[in-house]
Parts: C-alpha cells; structure tokens; sequence
C-alpha cells in the first residue's frame, strides 16, 4: 500500500514519515538548507511506502508527480495551526484523484497539550481541532476518517498511528494487476553498476527483469536489467508498487519526469483526449477554450479544455470535455488528472480520461456524449455494447482494447459475453449484424430490378450498396451464410440470386462453345482477336463484338486491348496474385511470369489489368492485394 503525505507547509509531514519510519526525506541540500521540502520523498518499512510532498503552494506540480498511485492519503495537519489553504487544497487533490482511503494526522499535539493548569484549555483545543478537522473532512471521500493526535518530539501516538497504517495495508484490497505494464516515472538517476535507473509506480501489470519495454511518448525500447521493488532488489513487480527500473538502452538524459514505461503494445502518444471534468466547488465557472495546466501521471503540461457537453462547467458541476495538448502525452482511459490555473497558483478542478482516440467528426453529438457516458461506467462491456450498437460498421477493436489496457484474452471474453459478432478486429452488435444480412440481399435484389439484363453484381460493388465503410474481409464474412445455404449464388464474378439468369442468346452461345476452347488451350497466352479471326475465318469486328458480349455474362475478361482470356483463367490468375502476396506482401512481374511462362509483357498486362479492376493496387512497381480471390468464383 502506497501512502502519500497531504497537508500544509510546516505541519510535519517529513518529520511525521521519519518517526513512522526512520528514515528522512528531505534529503536535498536545499530542503536541508531551507529546512522545507521541496521535491518528493521516499521512505519503506518492509509493509509500507510512503511518498513525502512538498506542502509549499508553489511546489503543488511536484506534490502532484508524487499523487499517482497513492493508495491511501495521509492528511497531516498541525494541531496548533488546524486546517491552513494548503490543507484544503491537497485534500481537494485527493478528491479529484479518487482517492478514497486515508487517516488524519493531527501533529504537533506536544504544543497543545496540557501542563497544570492549562489542562482544560488544551483539551479544548485538541477538541476544537478535532471538530474543525471533521468540519473539513464532510462530504469528501475521507469523511469519517480516523483523526490520530500525535507529536513527533515525544513520540506520542506514533505507535497508534504506525498500527493503524499496518492493519490498513494488510487489509487493503489488491491491485488488480492484469492488462500491459505500465509505470509513471517521477525520478531518473544514473547508479554506477545499474546505469540509468527509473522510478514511480506501476499503475497496471507486472514487469520482470528481461522484459522489453517502450519509454513512451518518445517511443524508444528499452530493456529491464534489474529492478527493485518498495527499495528491495526483486525478480518481478506489478501494479500498486514502487519500482525502480535499471534499464539498458536508454541514457540519463532522454528520459524525463512525466515519461512512461509501458509494455509496448500501450504505447500511444496522443495530444487529445475526451475526459469528464469536475469543477471544484470554490472555482469560478470553467467556460469552453480554457488555458490550463493539465497534470497527468507524473507530467504537467498547458492544455486547451474544449466542452462538449455545456457551455460553461458551473462551481461544483462536472461535464463532458476534450482537453488538447501540444505536445505528447501518455494516457490510457480511467486516468485520474488535476487542472490547474494557467499561471499554476490555484486547482481548478480534475477529471478522468475516457478515450484517448476521440473522432475528429461529430465530437459533441447525442451519439457521441451517450458513448461517453457508457465510456465513463467502469465496466468496460458498457462502452463496447454502445459502440457495437452505434456503429453498423463495427467497432475497431484494437484501439479499443488498447484505451482500456485490456488483454487479448480479456477482450475476447468481453465480445463473447456480449455475444458480438467478431470479423479480424471489427465487433459487430449482432442487430446490426441482422440488418446488414438483409440490407445485402435487398440490394441484390434491387440491382436485378434496376438492370435486368446484367448477370448480377460484383462483390466490391455489392459490398458499397450494402454499406460502403464496411471492410472486406467483414463483407465477405456477411456474404458467407447466405452463399453457403443458397440465398445467393455466383457465377464467375458475379453475385447474384438463385432464380435471376442472363441467358446468352443461343447463336451466341452455340460459336463461344466452339471458341471457348481456343482460349482455354493456351490459358495464360490465348489468342488475340486478330488470331482467333485468322484461325476461324470470322471478322474482327463480329468476334470483337461477340467477346463483349461474353464479357458481360463474365465468361471472359479483356485483360489488355483486343486480348481476352477465359474466366478461368483469371480465377486462377487472381489465385496466384493472393499467393504472390501472401509470399512476398505484394505480386511483381518477373515472379509471376516465373509461374506462367511466356513473356514479361504479359504478365505486366495482367497485373495492370487486376489494378483496374481493383483487385490489387499498385505501389510504385508492385501490386498490393485488395480484394479476394472468391470474388471470381471458381
Ligand atoms: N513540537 C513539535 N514540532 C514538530 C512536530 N513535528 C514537526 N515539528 C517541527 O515542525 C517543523 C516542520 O516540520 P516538517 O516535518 O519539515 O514539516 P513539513 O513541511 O510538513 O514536512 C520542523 O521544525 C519540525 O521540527 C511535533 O510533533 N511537535
Ligand atoms: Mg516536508
């Protein structure tokens, strides 16, 4: 359990962690020359941490690098002083930060605390104290709180307090500690042996010596060597501890307080999030466009704060927000921050972080504020339900995983709970899954309304009429049910249903029969127009007009000018074009003549041929994979 100290300049919060623990935290030559602390502090007994702040107004950004991943608050407030403006202050942070959890500390009683004959005004000041302290506590997440008087001149009360920090950690409810590893760094050292050494507190996962991380948001790999563990050399980590991390890979100079360690699949810069905001109940009202400090993590950085739910936040209200940044920042959804004042003298409120990959469209629609509503409920399958049923293209999911640090295995077992559709990385609500099935076969039908005479239409065409930002591979994934049990058949290319037949008139189909097998005999070199009329005897111009008319039915495809090739031969074309790429990720000339036969030009003139018909895409002299082989028929 992590315990961080709270309170006002001067109260004894050093002095307090150093009778708790024996060790001092002001450990800087000019928090020992001032005699007050100026940046954050550490000490361990082998149960507890303690993080020591600064209590300083003007130190409240380095109080705040030291507020994640405090697990339980310890408010100290000096008893012949009572609650001073940074008392309030730090227990407002508390607040924003949803910390829940934490024990008063009410030092310095040796200086209220009775002799002779003052006995009973000093029991009326600790008393007052008391009942100034509860005052301050009320409505907050530490109402009820236990109050411990305590003087650490005298060592009074220490013991009662140490108990009670004992019984609290033992009992305290572990961290989860699934999903990628993540640590926000608040110090950076070199250690002569270890090299460069980080520290902060893991916010989620485990990490082991061995492991191979990203410093984020500059995204470079580094290498755990070894790490330590609330200051204990340890194999392995996780979520709720203090680490130190000895990495390899990484200089002193490149990392900064603010930084993350993450494993890398959570590494995501970003310089805008959409978050819920809460405006405290002292503040003037937040209105649209604010400049702020935005700290996040351990890091502070100004920020703009766009409303999406209100024109203005009033005192004590809360509200749908994006806060943009200019710079990279690490976030992850669920992540607590502080807002502070553009000249950093005062908190203004603080929020949550709920999504970290906001559309850049329609960022204040009914839609999009009812997705963040459900972004905001804790439990992830909420948001995913929303988004599957408001999306009819599905919902991406690797972005969405990734907001929520959720593992594979936990996003699976999400899709399967809320029964979704799942194609590749695309979740779909099974209505909408329902609806796109019928909106495919209604489209189909209506092309056969619309043009009679056509055999049917192609995949990539169908797919547009049935929603045109749904992806292939989910497309085809739609079209294999109804293909499979015979409400939609194909024929070459086309798709179409069973009882709607273009018959080529019989003439036609009576001299293709006897043509066909001219073309066949030579699949990956037929003859040319002017060939087959030679061959044949017929003019060029009623065999040119003919092969149109196969082409249409899809019998044939005019690969280049007057050079047709059977269907077949395109099917399998089109088959050693997927494989090209599934080898290679991409298909090239010299491979595919290497496979055919015959001369570079030709397989130059079928390549560029699949470009045009959108079956491949070409990328400077090679030829990307689009579409699927199916979309040929067989
Ligand atoms: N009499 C008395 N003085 C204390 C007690 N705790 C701290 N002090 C004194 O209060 C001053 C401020 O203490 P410090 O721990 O630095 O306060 P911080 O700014 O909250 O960390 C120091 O001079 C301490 O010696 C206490 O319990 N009794
Ligand atoms: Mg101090």
């Amino acid at each position: 359990m992590i315990i961080g100290t709270a309170g006002h300049i001067d109260h004894g919060k050093t002095t307090l962690v150093k009778a708790l623990t024996g060790v001092d935290c002001d450990r800087l030559k000019e928090e020992k020359a001032r005699g007050i602390t100026v940046d954050l502090g550490y000490a361990y007994t082998p149960t507890l941490g303690f993080i020591d702040v600064p209590g300083h107004e003007k130190l409240i950004h380095n109080m705040l690098a030291g507020a994640t991943g405090i697990d339980f608050a310890l408010l100290v407030i000096a008893a012949d002083d009572g609650p001073m403006p940074q008392t309030r202050e730090h227990l407002e942070i508390i607040e924003l930060l949803g910390i829940r959890r934490g024990a008063v500390a009410l030092t310095k009683s040796d200086l209220v605390v009775p002799q002779g004959d003052f006995l009973r005004s000093a029991v009326d000041r600790l008393e007052r104290a008391k009942s100034e302290i509860a005052e301050l506590l009320a409505g907050t997440g530490l109402a009820g709180a236990p109050v411990f008087p305590v003087a650490a001149t005298t060592g009074a009360g220490i013991s009662e307090l140490k108990a009670h920090l004992e019984t609290a950690a033992a009992t305290a409810e572990a961290h989860a500690a699934d999903g990628g590893f993540r640590l926000a760094i608040d110090r950076c050292f070199t250690l002569s042996g270890a090299g460069t050494v980080v520290t902060g507190t893991a916010v989620a996962g485990t990490v082991r010596a061995g492991d191979t991380l990203l410093l984020s948001p500059p995204g470079r790999p580094v290498r755990v060597r070894s790490l330590r563990v609330q200051d204990t050399a340890a194999e392995s980590g996780r979520a709720g501890q203090r680490i130190a991390l000895a990495l390899a890979g990484i200089e002193k100079a490149e990392v900064e307080r603010g930084m993350w360690i993450v494993a890398p699949t959570l590494h995501a810069p970003v310089r805008r999030f959409d978050a819920r905001v809460r405006v405290l109940a002292g503040q003037p009202a937040l209105r649209h466009w604010t400049l702020a400090h935005l700290h996040l993590g351990a890091a502070d950085v100004p920020a703009r704060i766009a409303l999406l739910g209100a024109d203005e936040i009033a005192p004590g209200g809360e509200n749908w927000a994006q806060i943009s940044v200019d710079r990279d920042v690490g976030t992850l959804a669920g992540d607590r921050f502080i807002l502070r004042d553009a000249a950093a003298r005062h908190t203004i409120g603080g929020g949550t972080v709920l999504d970290i990959f906001p559309p850049s469209r329609k960022k204040r629609s009914p839609e999009r504020l009812a997705l963040l509503a459900a972004l905001a409920d804790p439990d992830p399958a909420a948001a995913l339900q929303l988004a599957a049923e408001q999306q009819p293209a599905g919902v991406d999911l690797p972005p969405y995983a990734k907001n929520r640090n959720l593992d594979a295995a936990t996003l699976a077992a999400l899709c399967h709970r809320l029964q979704l559709k799942v194609v590749g990385d695309t979740a779909f609500a099974p209505v909408n899954w329902q609806a796109l099935s019928e909106k495919l076969l209604a489209a189909l039908a209506a092309e056969h309304q619309r043009a009679a005479d056509m055999p049917g239409v192609e995949r990539d065409r169908l797919r547009r009429l049935t929603l045109p930002t749904l992806s292939r591979p989910a497309f085809d994934a739609l079209l294999a049910a109804p293909l499979q049990d015979g409400r939609i058949a194909q024929t070459n290319a086309w798709l179409h249903l069973p009882e709607h037949r273009v018959q080529m008139a019989s003439t036609d189909r009576d001299l293709w029969q006897t043509l066909k097998p001219l073309l066949a005999a030579e699949p990956y070199a037929p003859p040319r127009v002017r060939d087959v009329a030679r061959a044949t005897g017929m003019t060029e111009d009623s065999l040119r007009a003919l092969f149109k008319r196969v082409a249409r039915i899809g019998e044939v495809y005019p690969v280049a000018h007057d050079h047709y090739f059977t269907a077949e031969a395109v099917a399998d074309l089109a088959r050693r074009v997927a494989a090209l790429n599934a080898r290679d990720g991409c298909a090239r000339a010299a491979p595919l003549r290497d496979e055919i036969g015959g001369g570079r030009k030709v397989a130059i003139h079928i390549l560029e041929f699949f470009d045009r018909i959108g079956y491949t895409r070409r990328v400077r002299d090679t030829h990307v994979l689009r579409g699927s082989p199916e979309q040929f028929g067989s």
